[in-house]
């Protein structure tokens, strides 16, 4: 085995990501056909706007049936594609790493959201133009990465432990999304914030009973 494939024992690596969707309405614009009645956009993304191209070699997103050609690859970001359309379903998210990481691809699923939920609603009419933003914040993780992988990370510096947090989020410079949007994000990742840190304190009172 070269030393380029070699697999470092009990490290592990994560990374964070966002997969996702953001929908518009239509409001009656014209396109193609006349029965769509929205324009969006599914994507994976890293979190502030980390480039993933250094890892990720391809994106598939495997599209309703409905759709010509619904499996459509993505080789270099932004991973995401846009489209317009009457339906919700469910889009596969499939991750192809570089041949150099010996990782095999990651399947991740996204229920493609057109409407609001009742509870976004508050009572309220959803707003005729608000785009509707499915998003959710995950992980990949490497356990055991080849040596080339590792150096990958290093080089990038992605092996601090830079989890989400709110500074961050807010002094992006590119904002992805509206400060509306993006506060809800902000909230939904705080309280995964709050979950990590029960779970820390959980670990460590299991430690101590260790002690
Ligand atoms: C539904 N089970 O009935 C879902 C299917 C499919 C959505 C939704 C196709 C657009 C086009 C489109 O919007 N499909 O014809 O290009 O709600």
């Amino acid at each position: 085995m070269s030393s380029a494939s070699k697999r470092l024992k009990g490290v592990s690596v994560a990374r964070p990501i966002y997969y996702g969707s953001i929908a518009y309405p239509l409001n009656g614009k014209k396109v193609s056909d006349a029965d769509h009645t929205h324009r969006w956009t599914v994507m994976l993304k890293g979190l502030n706007n980390e480039d993933l191209s250094y890892y990720i070699k391809k994106v598939v997103f495997k599209l309703h049936e409905t759709y010509p050609n619904p499996l459509r690859t993505v080789e270099q970001p932004p991973f995401e594609i846009s489209e317009t359309g009457w339906g919700e379903f469910e889009i596969t998210i499939k991750i192809y790493f570089h041949t150099m990481t010996m990782e095999k691809p990651v399947q991740l699923y996204h229920h493609l959201r057109l409407h609001p939920y009742e509870d976004d609603l508050n009572g309220q009419p959803w707003p005729k133009d608000k785009p509707v933003m499915s998003m959710t914040y995950d992980e990949l993780v490497f356990n055991e990465p080849t040596e080339t992988l590792y150096q990958a990370f290093s080089d990038h510096n992605a092996l601090a432990l830079n989890l989400p947090n709110k500074k961050s989020i807010k002094d992006s410079t590119t904002p992805l999304f509206s400060a509306q949007l993006e506060q809800e994000e902000i909230e939904r990742l705080d309280s995964a914030q709050r979950e990590i840190n029960i779970q820390i304190a959980a670990l460590k009172q299991k430690l101590a009973a260790y002690d």
